[in-house]
């Protein structure tokens, strides 16, 4: 790769000293307690998936890929021309990885088990989200990739393998997520930590730019859809108030910022402290965020960067899944937050303040 003639307004000798996605990945195998060529494979798979929807999402208008497709999917939703064709592009870059023996997308009704024969030593089984956030497409604001990796043990046929497959996200082997927004994000953990690698487009290389990511405890945003707050129980009400008090000693006020984006909402989040909420409401009482794509790998990579993931009474992580599609009311972010929203949540005192 000649990165002088790159075009990047980075100086070379800068972007020589950072490693990039693959090269991070093999030089820290060792710290991969999992790490083996077919888990490196597979994680460059799917960041080869991400770098052709970004390809996608970045000539969306141009390309006339915007707008629906007029299919509903398994959620009951309105599928995008971009889910379909995010899906589309994961699922062909993990069949021709040959890594993964079995694919659970929100797009999907059914998983699709891959070939008999593929040639994995390691059997894999990806649950994703291909494209998080999609009413957003149309209008140009951000959205994102979300995904989570179990192994599955020798000889699991395929046809047992969602049954195999389906266990609680603290079994997960890595988990992460790509953010499409003024630039483009690739965010994992493997049970290590959270590293942040952000795509420069010159190259076409992910570079690691947010190493070792940490959520601050105190946490300056909260975000949760207010216009829902009829069907909120009192107790969650209560606790929207608490948040919103101002700090008795700073004087501080939390922000509220919601993008409608789970991936984006989360990101910013992770970086600057705060809060994501998808509670129970009246049209989604189990809350609507799915349990398998979107909260586990989310709750796996929080917990990494030192937050915490609950549907308010369980941490997320110690959910026993019993449907792919499951859905779970999601309290996500800053630890002292999120233990505050459970103490409204369930009756208690919170301690300390929002801020
Ligand atoms: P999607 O996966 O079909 O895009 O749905 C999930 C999205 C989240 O990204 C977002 O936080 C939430 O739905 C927004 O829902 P609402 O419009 O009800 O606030
Ligand atoms: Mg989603």
């Amino acid at each position: 790769m000649s990165r002088a003639s790159s075009g990047s307004s980075m100086p070379s000798a800068d972007l020589n000293s950072v490693p990039t996605l693959e090269q991070f990945i093999i030089t820290r195998r060792e710290q991969f307690p999992q790490a083996t060529g077919s888990f490196s494979r597979l994680l460059r798979d799917v960041s080869v998936a991400a770098k052709i929807i970004n390809h996608n999402i970045r000539r969306a208008g141009i390309l006339d890929v915007l707008g629906e497709t007029g299919t509903v999917n398994v959620q009951d939703e309105r599928q995008k021309k971009l889910d379909e064709i995010a899906d589309r592009e994961l699922v062909r870059a993990l069949r021709r990885g040959g890594e993964c023996c079995l694919i659970g997308s929100e797009e999907q009704p059914e998983t699709i088990p891959m070939s008999p024969d593929a040639k994995a030593q390691e059997r894999f089984a990806v649950f994703f989200d291909p494209l998080d956030g999609s009413t957003n497409t149309d209008v140009n604001a951000s959205v994102g990739t979300i995904f989570s990796i179990y192994t599955l043990p020798e000889g699991v046929q395929p046809d047992d393998a969602l049954g195999v497959a389906l266990r609680p996200g603290s079994e997960q082997v890595a988990a992460g997520y790509v953010a499409y927004g003024s630039s483009t994000m690739f965010v994992f953990s493997t049970g290590n930590g959270v590293n942040g690698f952000t795509l420069d487009p010159g190259i076409g290389e992910f570079l690691l730019t947010h190493p070792d990511l940490r959520i601050p405890e105190h946490g300056a945003r909260y975000s949760i859809n207010e216009a829902d707050r009829e069907d909120f129980v009192p107790e969650l009400r209560d606790f929207l108030g608490w948040l919103k008090r101002k700090d008795p000693e700073t004087g501080a006020r939390i922000r509220s910022r919601y993008i409608g984006s789970f991936v984006s909402d989360f990101h910013r989040n992770l970086l600057t402290g705060g809060i994501y909420m998808y509670p129970a409401t009246a049209d989604h009482p189990e809350g609507k965020l799915r349990l398998m794509y979107e909260a586990n790998p989310m709750a796996y990579l929080v917990e990494q960067a030192g937050g915490r993931a609950s549907d308010g009474h369980r941490r997320i992580l110690d959910i026993d899944p019993d449907a792919l599609h499951q859905r779970t009311p999601l309290f996500i972010g800053s630890a002292p937050l999120v233990e505050a929203a459970e103490a409204f949540l369930q009756g208690r005192e919170a301690e300390g303040t929002a801020r």
